[in-house]
């Protein structure tokens, strides 16, 4: 079974691969954060430092993929529409440099939403032309160690612009910790989409619940 898209999944976003987690592992990591009530998963596993191959890269991916079905939230794939198709998850995000968004919508029409990551006014106003898409990621909002190739970051001030330029659910990434939550949530994003605030929490379980009060 599916889980369709609600924005409601965006409050507590956990994004994590592999390379996120240099000492830990990525299955139990998963399972405390859905523990503590995440509202939505997405497998961004990639780059050099990622542990994992094709093959054992779509094992763990059809055990997350179950871990998040019985728990009731939705399974994202980042980036790797074949990896997402494979396993059924319930959605795919894309980047601005990933594989062309129209591509996309067409290759998993019926089968996945899609998110899709805008950084700055005329991304959003282009994406705003599309149809299909469920929601927007959008940062990075302050500095970020876990992408090497982010966008320049934007600031409060732009999620604000972003919000305001879109009648579509956002999801704010990049660099937010829990002092930010309540500021985020002031801009009129739908939630947060994190990587270290959950990875390097020292209490899972507050962190979740922080990001969903907010
Ligand atoms: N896209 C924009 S910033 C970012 C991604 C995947 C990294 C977010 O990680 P963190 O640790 O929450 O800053
Ligand atoms: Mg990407």
């Amino acid at each position: 079974m599916k889980i369709p898209f609600n924005q409601s999944q965006l409050k507590a976003y956990f994004v994590c691969g592999t390379q996120d987690l240099p000492a830990g592992d990525l299955i139990t990591t998963v399972e405390s954060a859905i523990q503590a009530g995440i509202t939505a998963f997405q497998l961004r596993d990639k780059g050099p430092k990622s542990t994992l191959d094709k093959t054992s890269r779509l094992a763990v991916a059809g055990e997350l993929r179950q871990l998040c079905q019985e728990a009731g939230i939705p399974f994202i794939v980042d980036d790797d529409v074949d990896l997402a198709l494979a396993v059924q998850a319930d959605g795919i995000h894309v980047g601005q440099s990933d594989e062309q968004i129209q591509a996309v919508l067409e290759r998993v029409a019926g089968k996945l939403f899609v998110g899709y990551s805008c950084s700055n006014l005329a991304e959003i106003e282009k994406a705003n032309q599309i149809a299909g898409i469920a929601y927007y990621g959008c940062g990075p909002i302050f500095p970020t160690g876990s992408k090497a190739d982010a966008d320049p970051v934007i600031g409060l001030a732009g999620l604000t612009k972003l919000v305001e330029a879109t009648d579509r659910p956002i999801v704010a990434i990049g660099g937010i910790t829990e002092a930010d939550l309540s500021d985020v949530s002031a801009t009129g994003a739908a939630g947060s989409a994190v990587i270290s605030m959950i990875t390097h929490s020292d209490d899972v379980a507050r962190t979740v619940k922080k990001m969903k009060e907010a």
